[in-house]
């Protein structure tokens, strides 16, 4: 059996927790390969909105085991009020959840190096969700981590003291304001406590074991491929590798045992944090997108930024990813508008037109737009392909022409019922 891979091919927030959640009956394992508590997947059903960070999006479903691989950052804090958060669905997760050795450990002191790194880079920060991410994966490169697996060694205080030593000196020579360690600490402690109960697992062994045994595994991206750490806007990126190369890296899964690459991306686009969007829209047109969108940050409630689809940088992910299938996400946010506008082509400050993402993505990047009729009327109760109206078939054929891959769902609502399979 090969291991499918879901992931957002814009800047994260496509709606990829709404897409495991609709994709999960198919599935026996739903895994995490990267990311940690930045990531905010939502899934709506029964009238409930839940957003999930660290936990994969299958957890709802009782038959579906969930791995956090060891490419995964993980907030212990994070993770038990999580957990807390699922009481009132009677999931037993520490029968379906389970969380790698390898991962790596966000500790308190990660969270202020995220603060005094950020604010040493004034207004050239990068926007970061301040959980810690970018100074974890420092250190895992650094070779200096703690991992889930020496949680429980009975040297861990040790190793803890030794690292956070390092990471006060740092935050010495940052003058960084250290009175809040001690309430983290004790936060950090009180829920290093309780993960020890759970379910902590050679994570590579378990999903090559199910791979063998012939189960069905979706490994779920957070975030999106152009916040990738090598192909995104560097430096305006996340830490880790979200593209589908990090499934394999993230999970100990080799390249050939990957099968479909399901790729999302939303009718328009957005960003949150600082960094390049070359079809951002500063006008009326991107208030109401958000309006309409409901477009704020799911983990720290920041307005995103909204603009048109832009095709350049789509067929680049599309690329990188190797994207067998596409999922178009949100498409009911554009109802709302007589015309929609396509990004075909970038002008470069020296004129020259080009369709490729250019090294350097700056504000003199000039988009050239293509406008195709909108549909502008409500898909309330749209439950098929064919009850569409022509405007957004148009739209879907558009794209699928120009992406070369097809598109084989349309979610035009926020329910896991409004979701159209092609
Ligand atoms: P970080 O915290 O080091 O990963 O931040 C680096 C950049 O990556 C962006 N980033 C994200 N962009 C979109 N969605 C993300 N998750 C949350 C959500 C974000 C939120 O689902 O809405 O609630 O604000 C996410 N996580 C990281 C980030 O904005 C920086 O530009
Ligand atoms: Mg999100």
């Amino acid at each position: 059996m090969k291991m499918d891979i879901l992931l957002g091919l814009q800047w994260g927030d496509e709606g990829k927790g709404k897409v495991v959640d609709v994709l999960a009956p198919q599935y026996d394992v739903v895994a995490r390969f990267q990311g940690g508590p930045n990531a905010g997947h939502t899934l709506e059903f029964d009238g409930i909105k839940h957003v999930l960070h660290q936990i994969p999006s299958g957890i709802f479903r009782s038959n579906i085991l969930n791995v956090v691989g060891n490419g995964v950052v993980l907030d212990p804090v994070v993770l038990k009020k999580e957990i807390d958060g699922l009481a009132k669905f009677s999931i037993d997760y520490r029968q379906n959840l389970c969380i790698s050795k390898k991962a790596t450990l966000i500790l308190p002191t990660h969270k202020l190096l995220d603060a005094a790194y950020e604010k040493s880079k004034g207004d050239k920060k990068i926007g970061s969700t301040l959980k810690g991410i970018g100074p974890t994966y420092q250190d895992k490169i650094g070779r200096m981590a703690l991992r889930v697996g020496d949680m429980v060694a009975p040297n861990f205080q040790e190793k803890y003291q030794e690292v956070v030593q390092h990471h006060k000196m740092i935050l010495g020579f940052y003058q960084h304001d250290l009175s809040p360690l001690e309430a983290l600490e004790k936060d950090f402690f009180d829920a290093v406590d309780f993960f020890k109960t759970l379910k902590l697992v050679d994570s590579e062994y378990l999903v090559n074991e199910q791979l063998r045994q012939q189960s069905r595994i979706l490994a779920e991206g957070a975030q999106g491929s152009l916040l990738d750490i090598d192909f995104g806007s560097y430096p305006f990126v996340t830490s880790s590798t979200t593209m589908a190369a990090g499934a394999c890296t993230g999970l100990g899964v080799a390249p050939a045992n990957i099968g479909e690459v399901f790729g999302i991306f939303k009718a328009y686009c957005t960003r949150v944090g600082s960094g390049p969007f070359p079809t951002e829209l500063f006008d009326e047109d991107g208030e109401r997108m958000r309006k309409e969108g409901n477009e704020f940050g799911s983990t720290t409630g920041r307005p995103r930024r909204c603009g048109w689809i832009d095709l350049p940088a789509l067929r680049y992910s599309i690329m990188i990813n190797g994207v067998t299938q596409l999922f178009m996400m949100k498409a009911d946010v554009l109802n709302i508008f007589e015309e929609i506008k396509v990004c075909t082509q970038y002008v470069l400050p020296d004129g020259t037109q080009v369709d490729t993402l250019p090294y350097e993505v700056d504000a003199d990047l000039q988009p050239v737009y293509e406008t195709l009729p909108g549909w502008n009327c409500s898909l309330e109760g749209v439950s098929s392909y064919d009850a569409f109206p022509e405007a957004l078939k148009n739209y879907v054929s558009y794209l699928e022409e120009a992406l070369q891959v097809p598109i084989k769902l349309v979610s035009v609502g926020p329910d896991r019922t409004q979701t159209i399979l092609r």
